[in-house]
């Protein structure tokens, strides 16, 4: 498999993100709470630096909960916070505020030192394509943001919104592209909506989630379609399902196509239950 991302853009993000660092203390990495590793760009620590981080685990509410407890304590290990979050309930987002101003400590005492006036921490979002990052953002900014650009005396312009008195967010994200090392990154990231469903092929995407799911979350996948679960032909459990849910072309025969669709589709809303396909133990 191969995906090359345009090179142009992949520059000129890279340079909006060290451009737009300069202004922030701490980078919320936000990462895909079903795939910690294939949502987390290998980049990112060379690109923050020294820079505060707190990881949220963003989408949790389709995480498998075992996983994420053991995501956040491999994190923890590292000496991160990591957050489960739902940027769509809003769940875990006051704790990911709180975390971000406690990463600061330093900068604060800092200025008190230094008898410098105390100013908010900011913070910056940076994530891939479709992790959620818009949805923090509004989420976050729905709830007691006011523009910092709306005020007098706030020369930045309308780029940081206020959290609360103590915290600001810088209004666009980062961008990062995934970096794809290997195959089943490639499955994960599409499984995920990561990566547009054209780049790879979805009959090829719903064979090895398929095949994954087979491994860790047997019983939800069989009890999703209730199909024979002593079929372990990946191909054929694919046909029965398809059979099963009227995915069907011309002349009665099983549509693949339609089929891997459905599949990857449900498993995208959580319809196959809370999964995670990769743990932070190595495979
Ligand atoms: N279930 C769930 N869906 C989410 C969550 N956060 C974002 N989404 C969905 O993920 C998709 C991508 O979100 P978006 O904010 O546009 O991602 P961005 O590309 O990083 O800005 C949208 O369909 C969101 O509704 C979450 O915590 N849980
Ligand atoms: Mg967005």
């Amino acid at each position: 498999m191969s995906i090359n991302w345009y090179p142009g853009h992949m520059k000129k993000t890279k340079d909006l993100i060290e451009a737009n660092l300069k202004l922030v203390d701490v980078v919320i990495e936000l990462l895909d709470a079903r795939i910690p590793i294939s949502s987390r760009n290998p980049q990112f620590d060379q690109l923050i630096g020294n820079k505060k981080r707190v990881v949220a685990l963003n989408k949790h509410d389709l995480a498998d909960p075992a996983k994420t407890r053991k995501w956040i304590q491999y994190y923890a290990d590292l000496g991160i916070k990591a957050i489960p979050i739902n940027s769509i309930s809003g769940e875990g987002l006051g704790e990911l505020v709180q975390e971000a101003k406690a990463t600061c400590t330093e900068v604060i005492e800092k200025a008190k030192r230094q008898g410098r006036m105390l100013r908010p921490i900011r913070a910056m979002i940076i994530g891939i394509p479709n992790v959620g990052k818009s949805s923090l953002i509004n989420k976050l900014a729905g709830k007691t943001a006011a523009k910092t650009g709306n005020k007098p005396g706030v020369t930045r312009g309308k780029q940081w919104i206020r959290l609360n008195k103590e915290v600001e967010l810088f209004d666009t994200p980062g961008i990062l592209w995934p970096k794809i090392e290997e195959d089943m990154m490639g499955i994960k990231l599409a499984c995920s909506g990561a990566i547009k469903d054209e780049i790879l092929n979805i009959e090829d995407i719903a064979f090895h989630l398929i095949q994954m799911l087979l491994m860790d979350y047997k019983t939800l996948f069989f009890e999703r379609y209730k199909i024979d679960d002593t079929i372990t032909d990946v191909v054929e459990i694919m046909t029965t399902v398809g059979r099963k849910r009227g995915c069907l072309m011309r002349g009665n025969e099983v549509d693949l196509e339609k089929t891997s669709r459905l599949i990857v589709d449900e498993f995208r809303k959580g319809m196959i239950g809370k999964i995670t396909l990769e743990g932070p133990e190595p495979l």
